[in-house]
This record gives C-alpha cells, structure tokens and sequence, in this order.
C-alpha cells in the first residue's frame, strides 16, 4: 500500500500505491508529489535534470508554494516550503473506499521565523482515489494576536506528448499579467488557451475548472479548485529552457504547468483562524 525508502540522502519518498499500477510518490523534501500513475501512465512531468539534494526545488511534480509566490525580498523564490523537509503526519491509510490517504505537514521553525518572522502550521491531505489525486490544505495562524498574509500555489507539472497540441479551456474572458511582457495586463480573447511560445501568465478569478486536453495517450485531464481563485500557465520554451540548469534544453514540449493559485491577493489570516483550499485533478 505504500513504503517509504531513501534516494539520494536525505530526502526519503512515500508511496501510495491504490493497486491496478495507480501510484502517487510524494518526496518529503517540499511534501513535492514527484509521480502519480494511473493504469501505470505517468501523469507528471519530472525534468531529467531534476536534483534530489534535499536542497533544491525539485524540477517537476507538484512543488508546493507557500507562503511567497514569485520572487521573494525576506526569501527563496517561491517561499521555502518546497525546500523544507516535510513531515508524514498521517502514514498512507487505505480507506473504506478503496483510496489511500496520507497527511503531511509543517509548521515554522528558526529557518522559516528568521526569514518570515510568523507561527503556522500547514497540513497538506492527498488522497488518492481510481483516477483522481486529491489535495486538500489547510493553513492555521496558531497566534493570538499576529495576523499573517501568504500565497498559495500547487505548481503542477502536467506530462504531456506535445504542448503545442494541447488546449486549456476555462480562460476565455479572464484577465491575466503577463510575466513575458513586463507584467502587463492583458484579457484572454481565446475561448482556448494553446501554448506556442514562452507563456508565464497570472490568470485572476478563474473558473473552478480547466481541462487541458491532449495529456497522456491523448486523454484530457480535468482540474478543479475550491479556494484557489488564480491560475498559472506557464512553459519556459526553448530560451528559458536553456537558461534553467535543471531543466533539459530538449524537454519543454512535454510539459504545461497548470497551476492551482492563490497569488493575486495574499490570504490575510487573523490570530487563532484557519484557510483551506484544495484541488482534485481527474483524468478523463
Ligand atoms: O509559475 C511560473 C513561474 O513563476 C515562472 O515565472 C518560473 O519562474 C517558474 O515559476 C519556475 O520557477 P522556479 O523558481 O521553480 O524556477
């Protein structure tokens, strides 16, 4: 049902295994879900340059952003709970249903005070069910009287044969800043959004659900969000590709991220409260 072995010290993985060659492996350093196979197809992209140091984000998977989204003046990129190592809070469990569940979690330290001076706790819940990955998060400001604001964001690598032939539905009519244009704001006019160039688009107050067609063996994959009111398309192409050393000069037409994000406004939480969001990610 699951296991847990060393790769390369010191991160160690854990595996959920639903049986029928449905697989989900979340490596602890940044909770990152670095596979999710369904009747044995990968679903995610993990870059071959990806390093396992337990230092570094992994290049792929579903690197967890929290509690900076972007470039951070206190920080790291992106905030540092992709490069934390994460706690298994709850062991993977098979349910009454036949899914298997795991929890992990973190909650600050002298690392995370010394950069952003805030008590958290973060429990991440996925659950895995025949083909659907389920994530659920909850972040509680322990204090009594700081209240803290952060973003959000699920960085999902989706595996796909050819970006140039896959479509995002569920845009049309949003407003997005578009990172490859000095952060202009732009509406998307498409009723689809194809990508055919370096794409690094905020999209704000999206739908609950997009469906990236043309993923593995040509199937559509289904992804809906509660809470996450922002979503991120983003594919390097070929210059930036080459610019990321951790990411193969070759390797940009077999990836699109499609990012669960809370990264317009931050999250503002008052002492003693909660915030909860999640996504389920379903291949059709
Ligand atoms: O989510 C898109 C993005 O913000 C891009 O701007 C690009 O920086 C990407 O994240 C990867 O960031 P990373 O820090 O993982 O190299």
């Amino acid at each position: 049902m699951y296991s847990t072995s060393s790769m390369a010290a010191p991160t160690s993985v854990v595996v959920l295994d639903r049986g029928n060659n449905t697989t989900c492996t979340i490596n602890l350093h940044g909770a990152t879900v670095v596979s999710w196979r369904v009747n044995n197809q990968e679903q995610l992209f993990v870059s071959k340059q990806a390093v396992f140091d337990g230092k570094k984000p992994i290049r792929g998977g579903i690197p967890f952003v929290f509690p900076q989204f972007g470039p951070w003046n206190f920080g790291p990129q992106h905030g540092f709970a992709r490069i934390m190592r994460w706690h298994l809070e709850k062991p993977p469990e098979r349910l009454h249903t036949g899914d298997v569940e795991a929890i992990f979690s973190i909650m600050d330290n002298e690392f995370t005070r010394s950069v952003w001076n805030y008590p958290f706790r973060l429990s991440y819940r996925l659950i895995l069910r025949e083909k659907e990955l389920h994530f659920n998060i909850g972040v509680y400001n322990p204090s009594k009287e700081l209240t803290f604001s952060f973003n959000l964001l699920l960085h999902t690598y989706f595996k796909v044969p050819d970006v140039r032939r896959s479509q995002v539905t569920g845009l049309h009519g949003c407003t997005f800043i578009d990172k490859t244009r000095d952060g202009a704001m732009y509406q998307e006019t498409r009723d689809v959004v194809t990508i055919n160039e370096w794409t690094d688009r905020i999209y704000q107050n999206t739908p609950q659900e997009h469906i990236i067609t043309n993923v593995v063996s040509g199937r559509k994959m289904r992804i809906q969000k509660y809470n996450f009111p922002d979503t991120v398309i983003w594919n390097p192409w070929v210059d930036k590709a080459r610019e990321i050393a951790d990411f193969g000069d070759d390797e940009f037409p077999n990836m699109i991220c499609v990012e669960a994000g809370h990264v317009s406004t931050p999250v503002i939480l008052l002492p003693g409260t909660a915030f909860e969001a999640s996504q389920i990610l379903q291949v059709m």
